[in-house]
């Protein structure tokens, strides 16, 4: 299990003496996804009576969650009110850039934590009073692994893959792309200078999840925006 959160891995070679504390773990990461997948559905029931759209950004550090936020809340705000949830171990760098893009924000500092869970959530979406008929962004801790196991009562998942981390990331983090409803493949501005297989890097994310749907864009120079903005239009 992931000694950081107790986020739902496991290792998987357990034997002999190490399997009764094997059973023991297990016990616990079930514990702690059922009293999460319960705040989950309250979150996602509240949300879902009041019309908002809740998206789960979830990515490794720095693949560019936040800018495409920035861009999303100037281009959306206009339409639709647009809400954000910051989470990250430290600071509240994010939620100060989201407050100058123009929407309002709530940073969750989790400190060792490696994920946002529901409880969380729900914590913040009393602070934060997203209005109806709204867009809720939630901002995950960049973290490829633990946030996939966790349910935070969103709409979906979009998982962010930049193309300066490698086409074999869909195949080595399977979880996170399975969960995902979207794969946004960002930073394509920066194509030319790279060796990053666009076609393989498509092909392994199918591999692991046949249904995602696949938008390619630079959060930078906004080519390819639209089919992200696009996305979203579809989904409310
Ligand atoms: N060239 C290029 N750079 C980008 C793009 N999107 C983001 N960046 C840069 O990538 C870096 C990280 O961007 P952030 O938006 O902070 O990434 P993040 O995923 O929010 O990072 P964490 O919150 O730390 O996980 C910054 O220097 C951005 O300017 C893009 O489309 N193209
Ligand atoms: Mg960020």
């Amino acid at each position: 299990m992931c000694t950081v959160c107790g986020c739902g891995g496991k290792y998987e070679k357990f034997g002999g003496a190490r399997a009764h504390e094997a059973r023991r773990i297990v016990r616990v990461e079930q514990d702690i996804l059922a009293k999460n997948n319960a705040h989950a559905e309250k979150n996602r029931e509240w949300l879902k009576a009041r019309n908002i759209l809740a998206l789960n950004l979830v990515s490794s550090p720095g693949s560019g969650k936040t800018t495409l936020l920035e861009k999303t809340i100037a281009h959306m705000k206009a339409t639709r009110p647009v809400f954000v949830i910051e989470g990250d171990q430290q600071t509240n760098f994010d939620a100060e850039r989201i407050r100058e893009a123009g929407a309002p924000a709530v940073q969750i500092n989790t400190g060792k934590g490696c994920h946002l869970d529901a409880q969380m959530v729900n914590d913040a979406i009393r602070t934060l009073h997203p209005q109806e008929n709204s867009l809720l962004l939630i901002e995950n801790v960049g973290n490829l692994v633990c946030p996939a196991s966790f349910d935070l009562g969103e709409a979906c998942k979009v998982a962010i893959l930049s193309v300066t981390e490698g086409e074999d990331k869909p195949m080595k983090y399977p979880d996170m792309f399975s969960a995902a409803k979207v794969m946004i493949l960002n930073k394509i501005d920066l194509l030319p200078h790279l060796d990053f297989d666009v076609d393989q890097c498509i092909s392994y994310a199918k591999r692991v999840n046949p249904g995602i749907h696949v938008v390619m864009l630079s959060a930078r120079t906004g080519e390819g925006f639209e089919g992200w903005a696009d996305w979203i239009e579809g989904m409310i």
